[in-house]
């Protein structure tokens, strides 16, 4: 740097460490002393902020990235001397006695949880122009995902307070991770809609940064293209969730609280919390220190496998292996044909859906060995098959669920799978990609993640017992769908399945043309059949039981075109929208007992 001595201190460390760091080429263009200082300084808080969000720091960054990147251009598999097998986890099946048991078991245990949300993406592929989480889930009642998820938690703490302690409740941390992408948009959607509920101090959000792009094979930080004063960013990966909680002193506080789980979940699946209660259940019982939540998989879908990793050294884990990585890490070890379904019609690796339940003792222990930095990989492209240059800059990339790579053999990793329909849904592919998804592979479309939910409550009712007309077959910005009963309820309405069974009783049935929305506590199903829309809107503290034959013209399905830039785009990405013709709406304010039947 030429005249190092004009600078104040601070920057001169800085600056000392970026040359000895081979990063002299980021001072190379600078002008004279005196010249555009405002921008050089500008450079140096960058320089600091890169520093400081990082475990390690630059140098460690730089140091690792010419690791990933020597061992990418070699080729190395990072896979290498590892053999894939099929682990062992817990399998559920939903609505039976042992699934029902781990429910309530996870019930009780849900005030010892804090929840933390990944919402950092902007999701790319879905080509959304907004953050995902205000997205409505389903637009039967315009619910976003961040209002479900808030709901459900409040539900989750509500029950657990009640079950094991009457009325008094702890009060369930909810962290949401952000980026520059997504921080401000969040905020807003919390603070114009009142935390949909929530205390806001129960709420914190954690802005993750991005991380310094590279322009070579020698970690070179890469300028940015439009200004010569500022290296070029480019987002780290959700793996960053773990570092930015050690460093926040939450893990600590909420431990302090006696607190004993941490729940990571992402941003865009609208089924999660039916899958939340058993599975803390099964992290409870089982005291597993890590347990992702697990769907079966179609070979080849665009989730990660959970695989057990043996290596020759004799070294042992569980972990996800990527989607991309999964195939030709089994060709390589013995299995020609790769990832491919068994007998069962599914892959034998169970699906990472990437809700993961970690056990808050242990892993702030592990946190305080490594600073939550997370293996990382780094994925160039590269000019041609020297690979001595790339063809845009990149970045290492880290990812959440890697969090148990750095754990030592006597860790308890385990999974828990649960039925695809109840426990996964995501939105993250645009119509025209999700069109073209290979046929019994699931779109993960808006379109397919609102059906997903209706059909999910739909099964759930069946086995409650309830008498649901079967699905019909219905085509929406070319995706095939099963389309049931448009069935919605508020998370505090049916919780768990056993809470949802003691709200119906008699002979129930559903037409599948029917829409029905539950938004309240206590409303109870009686000889219910319906063949139209039903909603009913009630306070804690007002008893309804509704009842008897309701029938009217209802909410009808309509298609529409993806392309129609008229129609809103939330409503656009599903290729449907709802035509409210006629429904029974019911809204109950003061706290009684209530008897709906026309
Ligand atoms: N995210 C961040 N910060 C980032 C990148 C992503 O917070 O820098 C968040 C997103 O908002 C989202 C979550 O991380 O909530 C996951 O992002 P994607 O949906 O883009 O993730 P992928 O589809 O690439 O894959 C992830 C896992 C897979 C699989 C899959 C299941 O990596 O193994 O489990 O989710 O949905």
């Amino acid at each position: 740097v030429k005249n190092l001595h004009l600078l104040p201190a601070d920057q001169i460390e800085l600056a000392k460490m970026l040359s000895e760091m081979g990063q002299s080429h980021l001072f190379q263009h600078w002008a004279e002393p005196g010249v555009e200082d405002d921008q050089k300084k500008a450079f140096f808080a960058q320089v600091a902020k890169l520093n400081s969000s990082y475990p390690g720091g630059l140098a460690s960054y730089i140091q690792t990235a010419r690791e990933l990147l020597a061992d990418s251009k070699t080729g190395k598999n990072p896979y290498d001397g590892f053999t894939p097998s099929v682990p062992t986890g817990e399998i559920l099946s939903f609505g039976d006695d042992n699934f029902i048991n781990f429910e309530e078991a996870g019930v009780k245990e849900a005030q010892n949880a804090a929840f933390v949300l990944v919402a950092g993406g902007l999701g790319e592929r879905l080509g959304y122009n907004g953050i995902k989480v205000a997205l409505p889930a389903e637009t039967t009642t315009g619910t976003c995902f961040l209002q479900s998820y808030i709901e459900s938690i409040l539900a989750l703490q509500e029950a657990s307070g009640m079950l094991t302690r009457g009325t008094c409740q702890k009060e369930i941390p909810f962290v949401i991770m952000t980026s520059d992408d997504t921080h401000t948009r969040t905020l807003d959607l919390l603070e114009s809609n009142s935390y949909f509920g929530m205390k806001p101090a129960q709420v914190k959000l954690l802005k993750q940064e991005k991380v310094a792009c590279l322009d070579d094979n020698d970690a070179r930080l890469a300028l940015d293209p439009h200004n010569k004063y500022k290296i070029q960013t480019k987002p780290h990966g959700h793996g960053d969730v773990h570092s930015l909680l050690y460093s926040s002193g939450l893990l600590n506080l909420w431990h302090d609280a006696g607190l004993r789980w941490v729940i990571f979940f992402q941003d865009t699946n609208g089924l999660l919390f039916k899958a939340i209660p058993a599975s803390l259940g099964v992290s409870a019982t089982k005291q597993y220190h890590v347990n992702s939540i697990a769907v079966q998989r179609k070979a080849k879908e665009a989730i990660g496998g959970i695989t057990r990793l043996t290596h020759s050294d004799g070294r042992s884990m569980v972990i996800n292996v990527e989607y991309n990585q999964l195939d030709p890490l089994l060709r390589a070890t013995g299995h020609p044909d790769g990832d491919v379904n068994c007998e069962t019609g599914y892959s034998p690796f169970p699906g990472n859906i990437n809700q993961l339940i970690l056990e808050l003792g242990p892993y702030i222990e592990e946190l305080t060995k490594t600073g939550g930095a997370i293996k990382e990989f780094v994925n160039p492209k590269y000019k041609d098959a020297s690979k001595t240059s790339f063809k845009s800059s990149t970045r290492l990339e880290c990812m959440m669920q890697d969090y148990p790579k750095t754990l030592p053999p006597s860790a308890r990793v385990g999974f828990t799978v649960m039925d695809t329909w109840l426990a996964y849904a995501p939105v993250k592919n645009n119509s025209e990609d999700a069109a073209k998804v290979p046929k019994g592979n699931p779109y993960h479309s808006a379109t397919s993640g609102e059906m997903a939910i209706y059909r999910a409550n739909s099964l759930i009712l069946k086995k409650a017992g309830v008498q649901m007309e079967d699905p019909v077959q219905q085509v929406f910005s070319g995706q095939e769908v099963e389309v049931w009963p448009r069935v919605t309820w508020k998370p505090k309405w049916g919780l768990t399945f056993a809470e949802i069974k003691r709200k119906i009783s008699g002979s129930c049935s559903i037409s599948q043309r029917s829409t029905m929305a539950l938004k309240g506590h206590d409303i109870f199903l009686e000889d219910l059949s319906l063949d139209g829309a039903l909603i009913i809107n009630s306070i804690d503290g007002a008893e309804v039981k509704v009842g008897g034959s309701i029938q009217n013209k209802g909410w009808l399905l309509e298609s529409i075109d993806y392309k129609d830039i008229a129609i809103p785009e939330e409503l656009r990405i599903r290729g449907f929208q709802i035509n409210k013709l006629e429904q029974l709406e019911e809204t109950y304010v003061e706290p009684g007992k209530f008897t709906l039947k026309p």
